[in-house]
């Protein structure tokens, strides 16, 4: 049976990140996207001035009312970008109208990165966004939300592998089963991911070497890809590793093509190894 996915994040017309990313990944996993989107903006927030924002809140749960009468089954609810805290309460009941056990909860928290919180977000979104994060079967918070939702001082670097595992375990105290944290470094020359499974209690670090430059948009693209290898039944770790190999891929194709980094980075020219990959018993990729 065809997967369904419904995904919840902003539109930004232009910069590749939230929906149009989300969109077109899972769709060319095969699987079945709805959308509900919580924001509109002329472009992301991160590299651009003068964008449009307009707030979507107001649609939200007359959406999710209408939606409610079909009686669909989704297989994914996925979260992204959310407009203000308060929308954090409506995805909460959007979840209760919308999901049913077999759902996998995911969620991206995507309100902040590099210590800082994005630029229309509003200090009340940590705490908010925590009681999503316990909602969710898997969570992929990068380093900066990790310490936002817990509470801890960011550090850039001057951490180590303990530290980053004591994160991953008092995030999944939360209530999530499955923890990827992103934009980790143990050394100046590679980035990566940590990656925990609470019942299991396993914790992996992966790394790749690192490229210079901020990479917009890659939360998305990550989480995006992640979560299109979960629904193809990978494991956590063939997923992650399926989600880092492709993300490392994409950028590398955007340095080589040159395309200014504001515009996020070209995943589109990974889809069809990312096709492949999936359609393996053990992706190679
Ligand atoms: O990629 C995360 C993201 C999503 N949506 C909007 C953003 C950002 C990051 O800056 O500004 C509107």
């Amino acid at each position: 049976m065809q997967k369904r996915a419904l995904a919840i994040h902003d539109i930004s017309c232009v910069g590749r990140c939230s929906l149009t990313v989300a969109l077109p990944i899972l769709s060319a996993a095969g699987v079945n996207t709805s959308v509900i989107p919580t924001a509109l903006l002329s472009t992301h927030t991160g590299e651009f001035t003068g964008y449009t924002h307009l707030d979507l809140s107001e649609q939200l749960l007359p959406i999710t009312a209408h939606l409610a009468t079909l009686g669909l089954h989704f297989d994914a609810f996925y979260t992204g970008y959310l407009a203000n805290p308060k929308q954090v309460e409506k995805v909460l009941a959007m979840a209760d109208a919308l999901c049913d056990t077999n759902t996998h909860i995911f969620v991206d928290p995507a309100f902040a990165d590099h210590g800082r919180m994005y630029s229309l977000m509003n200090p009340d979104m940590p705490e908010k966004m925590r009681n999503l994060c316990s909602r969710a079967r898997t969570i992929v918070p990068n380093l900066t939300e990790a310490c936002f939702l817990l509470n801890e001082p960011y550090n850039a670097n001057g951490y180590d592998q303990a530290y980053i595992r004591a994160l991953a375990v008092r995030l999944s105290q939360l209530g999530p089963e499955s923890i990827v944290i992103t934009d980790i470094s143990l050394d100046s020359d590679h980035t990566g991911i940590a990656v925990y499974q609470k019942s299991e209690n396993d914790f992996q670090l992966m790394f790749r070497p690192r490229f210079p430059g901020v990479f917009h948009g890659t939360g998305d693209v990550f989480a995006s890809f992640l979560l299109a290898a979960l629904l193809h039944q990978k494991s956590l770790t063939q997923a992650a590793t399926l989600a880092l190999n492709c993300v490392h891929e994409s950028i590398r194709l955007t340095l080589a093509g040159g395309e200014a980094l504001r515009y996020g980075v070209q995943f589109e020219r990974v889809l069809p190894d990312m096709i492949t990959a999936l359609a393996e018993s053990a992706p190679s990729l």
